[in-house]
C-alpha cells in the first residue's frame, strides 16, 4: 500500500507509481525515496518560507529546506526578484560575467583561508575537485576520508559513505574499482590515535585528508574537544592537505562555517548548498599555491558548462548579503536553540531516550541512550523508532528529513510558532511510539 499515514496522499502515490517506471526508485536522489522510514515520498508542489506543500494540497513546516540550501526559507522574495530580473537578460553564455567576480568576491571575504575559488554545480564536483588539486599539489595519490562523512558520489568517496549510502546501508558502492578504493583510506571520527598512526606512518604517500568538521552526513556528530586541532597540526607536519568539506557546515554551523566556529584553518575548503541559494552551485578553494594549479592558470584540468551560471550567481549573492545583515545569525541561533530546548523536553517528557545533537543551524535528534560521536556509534540508533517517529511527525504536519542518518535544518523564516507547533508535534508524536 503506497501510504503515508493519516494524510491524503493520492497524487504523490500515483506520481510515485509512474515516477518509479522512469526514474531508478522515483527518484532523483535515492534519500528523497523515503527508504528508510517507510511510507512513499511525497510529491512536492511548491514551499514558501518555512512551509513546503505537496501535490495533495498538504502544508509541512519544513526542517529539510532542500538539505540545507534554503537558509533563508522558501522563495525570498528578494532572491526571487532578483532571480525574475536575471533569467530576463539570459540564462547561460558558458563566459565569465560581473556576477562570477561578486560571488567569488564575497566568498573569499567570508572564507579567509581561501586564496582563490572555483565555481562548480555540485558538491560532490567541489571534492572531487579538490582531491584531485591536492594529489597534484602533493604529488602523493593517497586520501584519508572518515567512516560516516559523505563528500558527493566521486568514486573514490564512496567508501562508508554516510547520507543515503548509510541509510540503504551501500557505504561502499558497487561499481567503484578496487583500484580506486585502495587509494582510499577510511578511518573512524574523533579517534585522534588512529589518525595519528596513519599519518604518521603513511604521510609519503597520503596526499589529503577531507572531512566534514561537523558530520551532518550520519546526523549530526560534532567533533570532540582537540580533534581538529591534533588533524591540522598533523597534516601540516607532513606535508598533507586539509580539507574541509564545508557543503554543509559552510554559512549553517556559522556564516564563516566550522573553520569559523573552530578556529581552524584549512589548505583548502569545499562549499555549496547555501552559496546556490537553491539553485546549483558548488565551490572549491584554497591556498594559492594549490589553486595556482587548476587550468587554465595551471596544469590541473577541470571544467564545467554550467559552472558560475549567472543565475544561480545571482541567488547565492542575494543569500549572501542577506546572510550579512546586522543580526541575522543572532535571529538563527535563537531560533535553533528553541527547538533544542523544546524537542529535548518534549523527548524527556513523553518518556524516550534520545540525544540532540546541533552545531549552529544544523541538527540531530537520534533515538538512542548513548552519547553519538561517530559512525558506529550512529549506526546503534533505532532507526525503525526514527522511522516511526518520522510518520507521525508527518501526519502532524512537520517534515524531518526522512532518516536518522541526516541533519535537519532551520531557516530565518522558521517563527515561533513553528517551533511551538514542532515541538507539541514530537511530544505527541512520541508519546504514541
Ligand atoms: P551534492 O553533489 O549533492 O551537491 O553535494 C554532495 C555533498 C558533499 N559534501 C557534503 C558534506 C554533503 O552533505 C553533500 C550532499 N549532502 C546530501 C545530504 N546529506 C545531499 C542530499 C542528497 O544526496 O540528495
Amino acid at each position: 500500500m503506497l501510504y503515508c499515514g493519516m494524510r491524503k496522499n493520492t497524487i504523490s502515490n500515483e506520481l510515485f507509481t509512474r515516477a518509479q517506471e522512469l526514474i531508478p526508485g522515483g527518484v532523483n536522489s535515492p534519500v528523497r525515496a523515503f527508504k528508510a522510514v517507510g511510507g512513499s515520498p511525497l510529491f512536492i508542489a511548491m514551499a514558501n518560507g518555512a512551509n513546503i506543500y505537496d501535490v495533495d494540497g498538504n502544508k509541512y513546516i519544513d526542517y529539510v529546506l532542500s538539505w540545507g540550501p534554503m537558509i533563508l526559507g522558501h522563495a525570498h522574495p528578494i532572491v526571487v526578484e532578483a532571480i525574475k530580473r536575471a533569467v530576463e537578460h539570459g540564462t547561460s553564455f558558458g563566459a565569465p560575467t560581473p556576477l562570477e567576480v561578486e560571488l567569488a568576491t564575497l566568498v573569499l571575504k567570508l572564507y579567509p583561508s581561501m586564496d582563490k575559488v572555483r565555481f562548480v554545480n555540485s558538491g560532490t564536483e567541489a571534492t572531487m575537485s579538490a582531491i584531485r588539486a591536492a594529489r597534484a599539489f602533493t604529488k602523493k595519490d593517497k586520501i584519508i576520508k572518515f567512516e560516516g562523512c559523505y563528500h558527493g558520489h566521486a568514486d573514490g568517496l564512496l567508501s562508508k559513505a554516510g547520507s543515503g549510502a548509510t541509510t540503504l546501508s551501500i557505504p561502499t558502492s558497487p561499481g567503484v574499482p578496487q583500484s580506486f578504493a585502495a587509494a582510499t583510506i577510511t578511518l573512524p571520527f574523533n579517534d585522534v590515535d588512529v589518525i595519528e598512526t596513519v599519518i604518521t606512518q603513511q604521510h609519503k604517500e597520503i596526499a589529503c585528508v577531507i572531512l566534514e568538521p561537523v558530520i551532518g552526513n550520519i546526523g549530526c556528530v560534532l567533533p570532540k574537544d582537540g580533534f581538529l586541532e591534533r588533524l591540522r597540526e598533523l597534516t601540516a607536519k607532513y606535508d598533507v592537505v586539509l580539507i574541509f568539506d564545508e557543503v554543509m557546515t559552510g554559512f549553517r554551523v556559522a556564516l564563516g562555517g566550522a573553520q569559523e566556529l573552530y578556529g581552524i584553518t584549512p589548505d583548502m575548503t569545499c562549499l555549496g548548498k547555501v552559496i546556490g541559494g537553491g539553485l546549483p552551485v558548488g565551490a572549491y578553494g584554497g591556498k594559492r599555491e594549490i589553486m595556482s594549479l587548476i587550468a587554465p592558470e595551471g596544469p590541473v584540468y577541470q571544467a564545467g558548462t554550467l559552472s558560475g551560471n549567472p543565475i544561480a550567481m545571482t541567488a547565492g549573492i542575494e543569500t549572501i548579503k542577506i546572510l550579512l545583515q546586522e543580526g541575522v545569525y543572532d535571529r538563527l541561533e535563537q531560533t535553533a536553540q528553541a527547538l533544542q530546548e523544546g524537542l529535548i523536553d518534549a523527548s524527556r517528557k513523553a518518556g524516550a531516550s534520545t540525544r540532540f545533537y546541533r552545531a549552529g543551524t544544523m541538527f540531530c535528534q537520534y533515538f538512542c541512550d548513548r552519547e553519538v560521536f561517530d559512525y558506529s556509534t550512529a549506526l546503534s540508533c533505532d532507526t525503525e523508532r526514527f522511522g516511526r517517529f518520522f510518520r507521525l511527525m508527518l501526519d502532524e504536519g512537520v517534515y524531518l528529513a526522512p532518516s536518522q542518518f541526516e541533519a535537519g535544518f532551520i531557516s530565518l523564516a522558521h517563527t515561533e510558532r513553528d517551533i511551538e507547533d514542532t515541538v507539541k508535534a514530537a511530544y505527541k508524536s512520541i508519546k504514541s511510539l
